[in-house]
């Protein structure tokens, strides 16, 4: 047992949450991750509010516990999705990509619990002034959407500076980076990559192969030019991206027309030219698909056997 503030307040067994991966977290992935002990997660960027809906729908029919809905803020449906959560009495959201200043208290006299990402320790105080339950603090080791500052700095700064649990994201796919999360003053996990991964993970065939063969090196970080960086691995959409990127013959526009659609032509059509396949850097030491329960269980066993030996290292 690896028990926190975390398990109390969201009501699950393992502090692990299942990233809300665009295109990618459904009700499939989801269902399983929280029936296996964590807080599974569905992805508001899809085929629009009705899909969400539907998979939020379909995740409860799958699972009696808690699962929460992450809400990407840059989206253009973020408003109608914020509303949905509360009519379909959605137990947690998390945020990422933007501040949920102005959704906050109607989430909060809806009794949803807000877990919003953090970039910095000063986004997290104004995120638990405004009544967040905890945070994620997230690394730019992630794979999608990141912010600057890495997981080893981001995790312990944003510990001091509130007293909400904090939860640590990006560079985790074992437990070996579970437990040193926990090190840093963390109370829970999100892990992306490694369930991308798992057996009940919806992406095309060839985005698990990619993700398979690719070692510590592979990502490529695109979109700093738009002031939207995202890790992905290396591939000729995100190579020519980066290239038209330092190409003044290039508009934002023009970059951003060739953006359009790239994930979703990776994760459903495996698209090997345009797909954009979104990994985050610890995507070198996933090396197996597994079951979530599989991936929970290794996880909860691997960072306690680390965290009952730290003594080895102290002088008798
Ligand atoms: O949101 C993510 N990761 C994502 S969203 C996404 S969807 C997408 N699709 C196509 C192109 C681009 C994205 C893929 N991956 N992670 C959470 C996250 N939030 N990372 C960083 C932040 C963040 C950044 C700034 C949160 C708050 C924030 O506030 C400051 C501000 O200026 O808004």
């Amino acid at each position: 047992m690896i028990k926190t503030r975390i398990n109390t307040l969201l009501g699950i067994e393992f502090p692990i949450l299942q990233g809300g991966m665009a295109w990618i977290s459904e009700s499939n992935l989801a269902s399983a991750v929280s029936n296996a002990g964590g807080l599974g997660q569905i992805s508001s960027i899809n085929a629009g509010v009705d899909v969400v809906r539907q998979e939020i729908r379909k995740c409860k029919a799958k699972t009696s516990r808690p699962f929460g809905v992450n809400i990407m803020l840059m989206s253009p449906i973020a408003d109608d999705i914020a509303q949905m959560v509360i009519e379909e009495k959605v137990p947690v959201v998390t945020t990422g990509a933007g501040m949920p200043g102005k959704y906050m208290n109607d989430w909060l006299n809806a009794g949803i619990k807000v877990i919003p990402v953090v970039p910095s320790s000063a986004i997290a105080k104004r995120m638990e002034n405004m009544g967040a339950s905890a945070v994620i603090a997230e690394g730019g080791e992630s794979g999608g959407h990141i912010g600057e500052i890495n997981t080893m700095a981001l995790v312990p700064q944003v510990c001091s500076a509130v007293s909400i649990p904090v939860i640590g994201a990006g560079g985790i796919a074992d437990g070996r980076g579970f437990a040193a999360v926990l090190m840093l003053g963390a109370e829970g996990v999100q892990c992306g990559t490694r369930f991308l991964l798992s057996s009940e993970c919806i992406i095309h065939e060839n985005y698990k192969n990619k993700l398979l063969a690719a070692k510590d090196s592979d990502t490529i970080v695109t979109g700093k030019s738009l002031g939207h960086p995202v890790r992905s691995l290396k591939t000729p959409f995100s190579k020519k991206f980066a290239e038209m990127e330092k190409d003044p013959t290039f508009t934002a526009k023009d970059i951003m027309d060739f953006g359009t659609g790239s994930l979703r032509k990776a994760v459903q059509e495996g698209d090997q030219l345009m797909g954009s396949y979104m990994a985050g850097q610890c995507v070198g030491m996933v090396k197996e698909i597994l079951p979530a329960k599989q991936i929970i269980e290794e996880l909860v066993r691997d960072a306690k056997h680390l965290l009952s030996n730290t003594n080895k290292w102290m002088e008798k």
